[in-house]
């Protein structure tokens, strides 16, 4: 067992960039993630030791990113029973639309949380997993409540002038 409770897992180093938005939520929150290339083309079995041990390991939540033909979330959901959130990586040829597609419409019975393409939905997914873990963790809920009241804080009610 170990004290890490999310997993972030993308397709590839390339994925990272966009990927470390949700890792920088995780530490913004003192929420303790590993972070691990896992492809569901180019290294499958790495794939399903990862899933299978991910339950026995003391994981809790998985933040899956990945782009174009993104089958990593949803792979990844059928091979454990813990929550998914995926992240569909901006591409260059489609916008990160193929990758929407590709993790958004499971079938029945394996769901991912998918969220927004790119960077915002990397942050959200750290955002999501967060909130998970808090409605058992009090001390972690509590420094939820204050991201979330810093961000309003910092949103001004006035336009400026360019
Ligand atoms: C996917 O293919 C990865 O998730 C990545 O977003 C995309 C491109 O990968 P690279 O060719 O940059 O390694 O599997």
């Amino acid at each position: 067992m170990t004290d890490v409770n999310v997993g972030i897992i993308m397709g590839s180093q390339s994925d990272w960039p966009t990927m470390q938005e949700a890792a920088r939520l995780l530490d913004a929150l003192e929420v303790p993630y590993e972070a691990r290339i896992v492809s569901a083309h180019r290294t499958p079995d790495r794939l399903w030791e990862y899933g299978k041990t991910a339950v026995p390991r003391g994981l809790k939540v998985i933040i899956a990113g990945a782009g174009g033909a993104a089958h990593l979330p949803g792979m990844m959901a059928s091979k454990t029973r813990l929550p998914v959130i995926g992240v569909p990586v901006q591409t260059r040829a489609l916008s990160g639309v193929d990758s929407l597609y590709s993790i958004v419409q499971m079938p029945r019975g394996f769901p991912v949380a998918t969220m927004a393409i790119g960077a915002a939905g990397a942050a959200n997914a750290g955002l999501m997993a967060a909130e998970i873990l808090a409605i058992s963790d009090p001390a972690l809920a509590e420094r939820l409540d204050r991201w979330r009241a810093d961000l309003s804080a910092s949103i001004p009610e006035v336009p400026k002038d360019d």
